[in-house]
């Protein structure tokens, strides 16, 4: 059994909780359990950062002594983890005594090294950041590159870390481990930080009260930055060298947003170099959720309202569209018109629709789970892309592309739709097809449980109701094909996702309304929309164009009248795969001539970054007209 350690940052107590920290501690969680049902032993930690002048600032504000500040803040953290279904395993404080006792043993053996010296220190300092910005990184108007405020001229007796020193080794580390820093271009970042050469840091505050003393001189408090790289090591009892701390350490992974990737990637691997113990394997910064493309701020009233989206939506949905939505290492803008839009599409859709159509097929036909029979078409490729989009997902957990791990279990879901549409099961109840019925429901079934199974990382509860409500009375955590029992009695299939009517209004805001405005000028008239005829249809038959990778020639059932229809469709869907779905087609548009095939009308489809066939919900009758 491997093992793997995954740490979030520990955030600071001096506010309640937030949606930037839910993101983080989300993809944390995904991550921690999906090793867990790879079978490997985790140990997930995340916690609070208690130390330091802001939350002794922030304790005074509140009429508190600082313990009793933290004793009231750090519960909230625990309390929005529960909410969000996260599954850590410690609950760091750094004002706990094991933390206190590994950071005086780490100190004492980082003083020992001979890399710790003492000197003045001064220079422009960020409270927020709690950091010196080095003289490189000076604008004219002195403000922190991060949080764009004035800084403050301090001067101090500090111990300093020879930094410097490590700068080679440090770079040698980077090439000798090109994944080390992820993304890539974060790690570019910090190279040519690494590149313009390293300045040995300050480890201790004299003018600070509020944290850990020095164990070689009381009368300096250790610099809440260092103290705080060290819970990654204390939480596991480095203090006593146990066992979990031999089993888990170096971490597995560091998560954290890009603010805080210097301190990780740089300063946190020379400490560890200078005490002569493992580096972590690989230091991962995501983006920023931004809210109206501005970063998050309470002062300004720019936040993300997780209580009502997770209320309105469930707290899946939620998990669901902070992970799907955003490429990992980019930032993100969050919207709830977005999360509403994937709530019904995605979940209610494609998820939700399938478990319930295939239940309630079953239920109809068969008394518990039908045994299957011999395969028959599209039985195999089932299975296979089963297996295929499992490979797949491991590849994308790998690289911390959780926005591809999912789509790409929604293409396996999709494909599993239109498995029961080509099909057409529900046509098979006569005695002499029901066996074909029974395969390819159990089929249906398997995909359903296996789909659960990769799912259950990211959407834990949905993926227990999935498998309770196929009738499993245990999680079954296997993705392997073939494992479903047969004869399980199956339930009658409450929705799990109900659809959501009413998309949630944009708040106004001067950005917004300029785009209301500019939006109002591209409107069309009722009267023109109702000049479009729209009609659903079926496709009988499609083949490749030659000459023509990206269009396909399709033959579409009207119900009065077939149609021939070009679509440039071939690069999302083989030819094979569209023949019995129903989709939409514009019907008077004007012919037109491509690449020497006539095309008459045309078939809608979502295209953004992948392309996808608009069709009904649900089946209805060739020619029913689309308004
Ligand atoms: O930096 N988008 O604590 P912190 C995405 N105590 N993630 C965000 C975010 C946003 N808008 N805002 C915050 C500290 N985060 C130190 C860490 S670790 C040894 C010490 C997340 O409360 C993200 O993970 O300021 C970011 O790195 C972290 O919160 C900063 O948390």
């Amino acid at each position: 059994m491997s093992t793997f350690y995954v740490t979030t940052p520990i955030y600071y107590v001096n506010g309640e909780p937030h949606a930037g920290h839910a993101y983080t501690t989300i993809a944390a969680d995904i991550l921690a359990r999906y090793h867990r049902i790879k079978g490997n032993e985790v140990f997930f930690l995340t916690g609070v950062d208690e130390h330091g002048a802001n939350i002794h600032k922030a304790a005074e504000n509140a009429g508190l002594a600082p313990q009793d500040y933290c004793d009231q803040m750090a519960p909230m953290f625990v309390k929005l983890w529960k909410r969000l279904n996260i599954s850590h395993d410690i609950f760091m404080r750094t004002t706990s005594d094991m933390h206190k006792r590994g950071a005086k043993k780490f100190l004492t053996a980082l003083h020992d090294s001979g890399d710790v010296y003492k000197g003045t220190y001064e220079g422009h300092y960020c409270r927020p950041c709690e950091r010196f910005v080095p003289e490189k990184e000076l604008t004219d108007e002195k403000i922190c590159p991060i949080h764009k405020l004035p800084l403050e001229w301090l001067e101090e007796e500090n111990y300093f870390f020879r930094l410097s020193k490590y700068q080679e080794r440090l770079l040698a580390h980077f090439h000798e481990n090109p994944d080390f820093v992820y993304p890539a271009a974060r790690r570019n970042e910090l190279l040519s930080v690494l590149n313009s050469g390293l300045e040995d840091i300050s480890i201790s505050r004299s003018s600070v009260s509020w944290g850990i003393s020095l164990p070689f001189d009381p009368e300096h408090i250790v610099y809440v930055w260092i103290e705080a790289l060290m819970n990654y090591m204390t939480a596991l009892g480095y203090e006593t060298d146990s066992e979990q701390y031999r089993a888990f350490w170096p971490a597995d992974v560091h998560i954290m947003a890009k603010d805080i990737s210097r301190f990780h990637a740089l300063i946190w691997p020379a400490m560890l170099m200078a005490v002569d113990l493992p580096l972590p394997k690989q230091v991962v910064a995501h983006g920023w959720l931004t809210k109206d493309g501005e970063a998050l701020s309470k002062t300004r009233g720019i936040v993300i309202d997780m209580d009502t989206d997770i209320e309105t939506y469930g707290l899946d949905a939620f998990r669901y569209y902070l992970l799907r939505e955003f490429s990992f290492g980019n930032d993100g803008d969050y919207r709830p018109a977005r999360l509403h839009e994937r709530y019904n599409a995605d979940l209610a859709n494609d998820l939700g629709n399938l478990l319930n159509r295939v239940l309630g097929l079953v239920n109809k036909n068969f008394e518990g789970i039908p045994a299957p029979t011999t395969p028959g078409e599209f039985d195999n490729e089932i299975k296979e892309m089963a297996q295929k989009t499992r490979d797949a997902l491991d590849v994308h957990i790998e690289t911390y592309a959780f926005d591809s791990a999912l789509e790409t279990i929604w293409e396996f879901v999709r494909r599993v739709n239109r498995y029961v549409q080509q099909t057409e099961v529900w046509t098979l109840a006569k005695p002499e097809t029901k066996p074909r019925m029974g395969t390819i429901l159990y089929c249906s079934l398997e995909a359903l449980r296996y789909v659960s199974v990769l799912i259950s990382p990211f959407i834990p509860d949905t993926a227990g109701k999935i498998q309770k409500q196929i009738g499993l009375a245990e999680f079954d955590t296997v993705a392997e094909w073939g494992r479903l029992p047969i004869d399980l009695k199956v339930s009658k299939g409450e929705p799990i996702f109900p659809r959501k009517e009413k998309a949630p209004q944009p708040e106004k805001t001067a950005k917004t309304e300029k785009k209301v405005k500019k939006e109002t000028a591209n409107l069309i008239s009722f009267a023109d929309f109702q000049k479009l005829d729209l009609r659903v249809g079926k496709i009988i038959s499609a083949e490749p164009i030659e000459g023509a990778d990206r269009l396909l020639k399709l033959q579409v059932d009207l119900g009065t009248e077939k149609r021939q229809v070009v679509a440039g469709i071939a690069e999302h869907y083989k030819p094979e795969i569209l023949i019995g779905k129903q989709v939409i087609v514009v019907v008077n548009l004007e012919p037109a001539t491509i690449r020497n095939v006539e095309s008459h009308g045309m078939i809608l489809a979502a295209s953004g970054d992948s392309v996808v066939l608009a069709s009904p919900e649900t089946e209805v009758s060739l020619g029913t007209q689309v308004k």
